[in-house]
């Protein structure tokens, strides 16, 4: 690696506050603390500040970093593939060999009847394309009528129209004024909010039987989809009750209702298995996927489809108009190879699940005695840890949109380790690279970073202590 840039990062800080604009960002806020924190460099599980500071990054990025930082074969995998051909298209009959090996690629993992695959760049884009491909295919089948998707509240499915949409956050949805109409939720399965002591197998239950009732209350006609996140990532790693997935693929297929399993987060390996509908045995009809498939180091996002999708697009569809300049990428379709090509070199995704995923899951016990852990819970290499005002109960210290998360994190961080705050609790999503040590830093930094929060928490303001 090429010795580290030497930065102005006071003058860096300014001109982000000045022309910058961060993504999901209250800009008062980056204005009043004079710019962003610049992260300059990183180096496998480690992020380097531009003030010097080393932090272990639990998130890896962005729930993104697989493979960890600092791999030199992405590096040259990127820059031959630039030098041979920087960019040509897959429009108009044309297509490069990056992205068509990538697609057999995903098609061996994917497996099944998952044979095809569609390129965009972003896990958003991927998730525009399932709603247009899948109201396209329905009409060209001759049922016009299944044009209603069904998700779930708090479910994270990207930042674009339809993701906002089809994602089910009620924040999200209040900026656009959204969702876009034949879009509808139903309960998300989030047994330690709302099904707290409930039996897991009645909750598992009650939560899949929501979405049956939803199809019957549309009219089985008129349901095209249902779309989840195998462990919903962003609404606070919700991993869901024994046997809710079974529940849920038996009831989309009594119905005749396409299954779109969102792996953004799930996907290369996180939860152990090379999908996440791979760990909890479903087949799904159609597959997001994005941020490990290159482990960030160029956007790239894909969609699985399958071969009955496939022969009806073919046989009635005419010309599916629809596509970016970028679907297909030959660099970041390059480096997305190399990326799997690694994952599988390293076994990382038997890593996951026979050693780091458990090793992970016995450390975060550590926490279950701390008075203010309510649940400390992890499935392979994604994590949370729910903060409560009462021990034993799922009390919070704060009203329902919770602030107990960030004031944790921002101790977490300046204790040198990178989470994020959801609401009550705080979160986890390490690259699939990382060490024993390292995850009992991981586990120690948050121990401490409890105690030291604790007095913020107890002294938050009482008329926000509810709910
Ligand atoms: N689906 C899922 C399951 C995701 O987690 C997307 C789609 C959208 O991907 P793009 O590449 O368009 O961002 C995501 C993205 C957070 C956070 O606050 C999570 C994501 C993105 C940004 C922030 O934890 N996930």
């Amino acid at each position: 690696m090429a010795a580290p840039r030497n930065y102005n990062i006071a003058e860096l800080r300014r001109l982000d506050v000045a022309h910058h604009l961060p993504a999901q960002a209250n800009y008062a806020e980056i204005e009043a603390l004079g710019g962003s924190r610049i992260i300059t460099r990183a180096e496998g599980c480690t992020i380097y500040d531009g003030d010097g500071n080393a932090i272990l990054d639990g998130m890896a990025g962005l729930w993104c970093v697989n493979v960890g930082y600092g791999r030199e074969e992405l590096v040259r995998a990127a820059a031959e593939q630039m030098q041979e051909l920087p960019f040509y298209n897959t429009f108009f009959k044309t297509a490069t060999p990056p992205p068509v090996m990538l697609a057999a690629k995903l098609a061996q993992l994917l497996g099944g009847r998952l044979q095809h695959v569609f390129f965009n760049s972003s896990g958003s884009e991927a998730n525009d394309t399932v709603f247009r491909m899948v109201r396209h295919y329905w009409k060209s089948k001759g049922e016009p009528k299944r044009a209603n998707f069904i998700s779930r509240w708090n479910a994270y499915h990207g930042s674009t129209v339809a993701g906002v949409s089809l994602g089910g956050m009620k924040l999200m949805h209040a900026i656009g004024d959204l969702p876009i109409p034949g879009v509808h939720h139903v309960m998300q399965p989030y047994r330690f909010n709302e099904g707290f002591g409930e039996d897991e197998e009645a909750f598992a239950a009650r939560a899949a039987q929501e979405i049956e009732d939803k199809i019957l209350e549309l009219g089985p006609e008129s349901v095209a989809a249902f779309i989840g996140e195998p462990v919903q990532g962003a609404g606070g790693v919700i991993i869901p009750p024994k046997g809710y997935w079974k529940r849920v693929d038996a009831i989309c297929k009594k119905y005749g209702v396409l299954l779109v399993s969102d792996e953004v987060i799930c996907g290369f390996g996180r939860l152990g298995a090379w999908f996440g509908f791979q760990h909890f045995g479903v087949t799904p009809d159609l597959v997001s996927m994005a941020k490990g498939l290159s482990s960030g180091y160029l956007p790239i996002s894909a969609v699985g489809v399958s071969d009955e999708i496939v022969k009806v697009l073919r046989e009635k569809g005419g010309e599916f108009i629809h596509g970016y300049t970028y679907s297909g990428h030959p660099v970041s379709a390059a480096v997305a190879l190399k990326n799997l090509e690694i994952i599988e070199r390293e076994g990382l995704v038997e890593r996951v699940k026979d050693d780091v995923g458990p090793y992970f899951a016995n450390a975060l016990r550590r926490l279950d005695g701390d008075p203010l852990v309510g649940e400390a819970r992890s499935l392979g290499l994604i994590g949370a840890v729910e903060i409560v005002a009462k021990k034993g109960t799922n009390e919070r210290f704060t009203g329902k949109e919770g602030k107990a998360g960030p004031i944790v994190r921002d101790v977490c961080i300046k204790n040198g380790l990178m989470v994020r705050g959801i609401r009550d609790s705080i979160v986890m999503c390490p690259p699939l690279v990382i060490t024993h040590a390292e995850i009992d830093r991981m586990v120690d930094i948050i121990a401490r970073s409890l105690r030291e929060a604790e007095p913020a928490l107890r002294a938050l303001p009482a008329d926000e202590q509810a709910g």
